[in-house]
This record gives C-alpha cells, sequence and structure tokens, in this order.
C-alpha cells in the first residue's frame, strides 16, 4: 500500500523548500586546508566555486559552504580567516548562479556577512550554542537554521561517546534546541534538525541514529543527514576516504527510507541517481 509522505515546507529567507515527495540534495564545499574528505581541493576561491557550480549542474539543491573543518580533533580558526575563506566564494557562486547557499559556521559574523552576500541557510552544527549572537540574527534575517546535534566540541568529541539510549538522547537535545530557538523568535517553518552522524558518536550510534529518522521527523520540521564518507563507512568497509562512495550511497538510500527529506554530500551525481531510486521505494516503506 502507497502512502504518501507528509510535505513539511522549510522557509529559507526568499526561498521555500518542499520536503517530502522528493529528497533535496545539498553539496558539499569545504574551503579549508583540512576538511577530512576535501581539505585543500577548494582552498583557492576559483576551484571552489568551479566545484559548486558543477554541483548545481549536476542537480544539487543547495550547496553548503564551510571555512571551518569539525572533523574530529580540529582546531577552531579565527574570525577574518574564516571569512576570507567563505566570502570570496559566495561572492563567486552567486555572481554566477542562483543555487540556494547556506553557510557551515557557528560565528554569527560569518553567517551575517554571509548573508548580506545572498545567502539562505544557516547550518550552524552547535546548535545555537556557540555564539549568542547567532539566533536573534536568523529570527531577524528569516533565513534558514540547521540545528544539529553534537556531543562536546570538534576537539573532544571521538572521545569515548556514551549514551544509555543515544536515540532518546538525541532527540531530547534537538527538542530542546528547538524549542530555544522559538523563543528567541526563529519561526518553526525556518528550522531542519540533524542527528549529527559522526559527532561524538560509535559506530553503532551512528547506525541507530540514521535509521530512527522518523522519529526525528516527527518533531515537526525536515530532517537533515550528513553521511558522506564520514567514518563509519570506513570502519563498515575497511577503506579509505576516497573509496566510500558506494558506501556513502547504501547510507543515503538507507537514511532516505527511514525518513531523511535531506542529505548534505560530497558527491552529487551519484547520490541523485541513488535517491531517485529510494524516493520511488519510500512511499511503499513503513514511516514510523
Ligand atoms: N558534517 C560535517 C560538517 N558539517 N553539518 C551538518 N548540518 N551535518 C553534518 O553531518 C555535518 C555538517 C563534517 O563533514 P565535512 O564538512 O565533509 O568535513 P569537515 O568538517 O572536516 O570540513
Amino acid at each position: 500500500m502507497k502512502t504518501p509522505i507528509e510535505t513539511l515546507s522549510w522557509q529559507c529567507g526568499p526561498r521555500t523548500f518542499f520536503c517530502g515527495a522528493r529528497t533535496l540534495i545539498a553539496g558539499v564545499v569545504n574551503v579549508t586546508p583540512d576538511s577530512f574528505s576535501d581539505g585543500g581541493d577548494f582552498l583557492a576561491p576559483g576551484a571552489a566555486i568551479t566545484r559548486a557550480l558543477e554541483m548545481a549542474a549536476e542537480g544539487a539543491d543547495m550547496i553548503d559552504i564551510g571555512g571551518e573543518s569539525s572533523r574530529p580533533g580540529a582546531d577552531s580558526v579565527p574570525l577574518e580567516e574564516e571569512l576570507g575563506r567563505v566570502l570570496p566564494v559566495i561572492e563567486g557562486i552567486r555572481a554566477a548562479s542562483d543555487v540556494p547557499i547556506s553557510i557551515d559556521t557557528t560565528k554569527a559574523e560569518v553567517a551575517r556577512r554571509a548573508i548580506a552576500r545572498g545567502v539562505e541557510i544557516v547550518n550552524d552544527i552547535s546548535a545555537l550554542r556557540s555564539d549568542p549572537a547567532m539566533g536573534p540574527l536568523v529570527a531577524e534575517k528569516g533565513v534558514g537554521l540547521i540545528l544539529m546535534h553534537m556531543k562536546g566540541t570538534p576537539r573532544t568529541m571521538q572521545q569515548q561517546p556514551e549514551y544509555e539510549d543515544v536515540v532518546a538522547e538525541v532527540e531530547a537535545f534537538l527538542e530542546e534546541r528547538l524549542e530555544a530557538a522559538l523563543r528567541i523568535g526563529i519561526e518553526i517553518e525556518q528550522i531542519c534538525l540533524d542527528p549529527g552522524i559522526g559527532f561524538g558518536k560509535t559506530l553503532e550510534h551512528n547506525l541507530e541514529l540514521i535509521a530512527a529518522g522518523w522519529r526525528f521527523r516527527s518533531l515537526g520540521t525536515p530532517l537533515l543527514v550528513g553521511m558522506s564518507r564520514k567514518s563509519f563507512i570506513g570502519s563498515l568497509l575497511d577503506l579509505p576516504v576516497g573509496e566510500r562512495l558506494e558506501g556513502s550511497l547504501a547510507a543515503a538510500a538507507a537514511a532516505v527510507l527511514r525518513g531523511a527529506d535531506i542529505l548534505r554530500v560530497h558527491d552529487v551525481r551519484a547520490t541523485r541517481r541513488a535517491v531517485a531510486v529510494a524516493d520511488a521505494i519510500k512511499p511503499y516503506v513503513q514511516q514510523e
């Protein structure tokens, strides 16, 4: 029996995304020397812009630009350096394309300058806990906001993460951050939630969270999941980061069938194809 998937709209400034029937793809471009999979590849603005436009042509629904790596153990980047990395790339993409852009940052000043250049979404992996100015900025500008779960900080998060019930704890965290955002004046339609695969989680925690998608989606917002090339795939396959495409596609299909609306990925064309098949099967899968 076919059960249509409830559509949730995600309001990101002037754009509205409809989440449900078709999985959306966020293409990742890290303008950093040290990101775990593409570190150093796109540090030159021209290379990052070219890659972003290529992803848009491959069918990315949005491009996520980051200037600070959040890989386990990563150091934080000073404000001026982060601005110097991401702003030329945002300007270059905007000059050539109207593809929606999200900025992966925990700093309100980076988000403010990015929004001034046409960015529609703030991807804050600290879920508004790093910078007290971030929530009010998002409320004032009406842009989209991704709230992600992380246990600890990128420096400490993989030091033996422990949970009694990982799904219940991540759910409680996301609910609490959602309520905090609403109290600041951000509308629920602006928000997207993310269980933060790999951020303070063991292999088993990640698998359990991917399978728990419908439960997170029942919090009433679209669900984003970022699994592309991550180390849990490397652990399962015993393969280095450059050889995790097939594993990433399998994880993508699984997450879609378990309720994910948006996937944050490095391989846009391949993921689009894999997910088109998963999307066709999705209405026939029990949504619980
Ligand atoms: N994962 C990474 C970075 N940002 N944002 C959200 N919302 N969800 C994620 O799962 C997520 C994220 C880590 O991946 P990547 O950007 O490829 O690497 P790095 O953090 O080393 O730059």
